[in-house]
């Protein structure tokens, strides 16, 4: 297996996540989202993956994009441990939670939209951040109220055992915390990602521990 990513990317470190979860090893290809102005943007890496966007997986030659499709792809294809509940309206409750930070939260906080925000629309440094802040704080707070009001209550988002939710929350708070956001109003998920990041799965993924990480 293949996975094109980033240390710093979120998105890839849901997948990295999943990968070390399932003991699945891989071969890390880095791609620079800053230098030469991004090697995602590069023609040889558009030709993997259209939408320029990492992360991309390949798997026994085929060819995989957008991550929680890759997260999907290996739940079915390597079911242990499982990363879903087994209850159709438990599974429900946990890709609602994965959805909220990456539909709603991440996409707003991606560094092709700061960049539009900041280049062409000439907003501030300052003014940036804030847009930042208020979407990825306004995500949490509502995340927060969901995993409180799960019917079971673990020490993960959703039961003793990590799930997709989990796998989105872990590089959300790196972001949030990035971004210099209050998370004083979280207390829940401040909890759950502490025990996260304890978890060797989690730990191994962790940008610090990639090899293409920088200060
Ligand atoms: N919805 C996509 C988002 C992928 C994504 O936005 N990746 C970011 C890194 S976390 C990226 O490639 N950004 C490049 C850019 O914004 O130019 C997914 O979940 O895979």
């Amino acid at each position: 297996m293949k996975l094109y990513n980033y240390f710093r990317s979120s998105a890839s470190y849901r997948v990295r996540i999943a990968l070390n979860l399932k003991g699945l090893s891989y071969e890390y290809i880095p791609i620079h989202l800053r230098r030469g102005g991004g090697e995602h943007l590069q023609p040889s890496y558009k030709a993997v993956n259209p939408q320029a966007l990492i992360p991309t997986l390949e798997d026994s030659g085929k060819v995989l994009t957008q991550s929680l499709a890759i997260l999907e792809y290996l739940e079915e294809r390597y079911p242990t441990p499982p990363l879903l509940p087994r209850d159709p309206a438990d599974r429900a409750a946990v890709r609602s939670m994965a959805l909220v930070i990456a539909c709603e939260m991440h996409p707003l906080q991606n560094l092709r939209v700061l960049k539009y925000l900041q280049e062409t629309l000439h907003h501030s440094e300052e003014e940036v951040q804030a847009w930042c802040r208020h979407w990825v704080s306004s995500g949490l707070d509502a995340l927060e109220q969901m995993v409180k009001a799960t019917p079971n209550r673990g020490g993960f988002c959703f039961g003793n055992a990590p799930t997709l939710a989990d796998l989105c929350l872990a590089p959300q708070m790196v972001n949030a915390r990035r971004f210099g956001c209050d998370l004083a109003a979280c207390p829940t998920l401040v909890q759950i990602d502490s025990l996260c990041r304890s978890h060797p799965a989690f730990a191994k993924a962790a940008p610090e521990a990639q090899p293409d990480a920088e200060n």
